[in-house]
């Protein structure tokens, strides 16, 4: 494992590196968390160890806000994010270890997973959005943020919850995304894997998505929460053999 910075326009994001073992020239899959989230949380290290069984070399980048990278959480936007993810990317693209590319992100990592790939569909081979929590532009537009309800037309300088505050322009930058016009704009494969007791991000959302998708197949893990806690084994399984078909 490699530990070191990635820099995106004067922001340092924490990354590591972890490679198949003995593993020469192959193929690298970009994996990023969700809201609130980091690269030690189980289902990242998970999803990242099916990686790496499967031959594949790991990149997890900490966004914005997040981990070990720059930013204050209240400061984290989609837009920063996005600015982020290609930051990650360019990176990627400049090892010379690397074959195909491939990008990979947990709930609203998943959302950026969906953007970036429609933006830059040349550069993935696939998608693996796990849990994407691609509802958040439509519920925000709504008025509401993880269950917390504010004026949609008034958006206050703060937002706050129990456990988190976050800035106003969270909130104004996912109202202006569109996430259909990037889901239509990837026609490669993706694989989603969504439990299908999911209780923060509705299963249906998985469902509507792999249709929206040219080339999705959806793997549901039966009775499973947002972050598997019950059925890691299932959501690493089928990493794994996706990457081994
Ligand atoms: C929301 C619903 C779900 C939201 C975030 C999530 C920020 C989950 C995100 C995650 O786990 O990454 O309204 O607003």
């Amino acid at each position: 494992m490699k530990e070191f910075f990635i820099d995106s326009d004067g922001t340092r994001l924490h990354a590591k590196l972890d490679r198949p073992e003995g593993a020469e020239k192959g193929p690298l899959c970009i994996l990023i968390h969700g809201f609130t989230g980091h690269m030690e949380e189980d289902h990242i290290k998970a999803a990242q160890k099916a990686m790496n069984d499967a031959g594949v070399s790991v990149l997890r980048v900490e966004m914005y806000g997040h981990g070990g990278s720059d930013g204050e959480f209240k400061d984290h936007t989609l837009y920063k994010w996005v600015t982020n993810a290609l930051a990650a990317v360019k990176y990627a693209k400049s090892l010379d270890f690397v074959t195909d590319l491939y990008l990979s992100g947990h709930s609203q990592g998943g959302l950026l997973t969906m953007l970036v790939g429609g933006m830059c569909p040349d550069d993935f081979k696939a998608l693996l959005p796990l849990s994407p929590a691609w509802m958040i532009p439509e519920i925000a537009r709504e008025g509401n943020v993880l269950g917390t309800s504010f004026d949609p037309k008034h958006i206050p300088d703060m937002i706050t919850s129990g456990s988190w505050e976050l800035s106003g322009d969270y909130i104004r930058v996912v109202q202006t995304i569109h996430v259909e016009d990037e889901i239509e704009r990837f026609e490669g494969p993706v694989l989603i894997i969504h439990g299908d007791a999911d209780e923060t991000v509705p299963f249906s959302y998985a469902e509507k998505a792999a249709k929206l998708y040219k080339n999705a197949e959806l793997v549901p893990i039966h009775g499973d929460d947002h972050c598997f806690t019950k059925h890691l084994n299932e959501m690493a399984d089928a990493v794994r053999a996706f990457f081994l078909k």
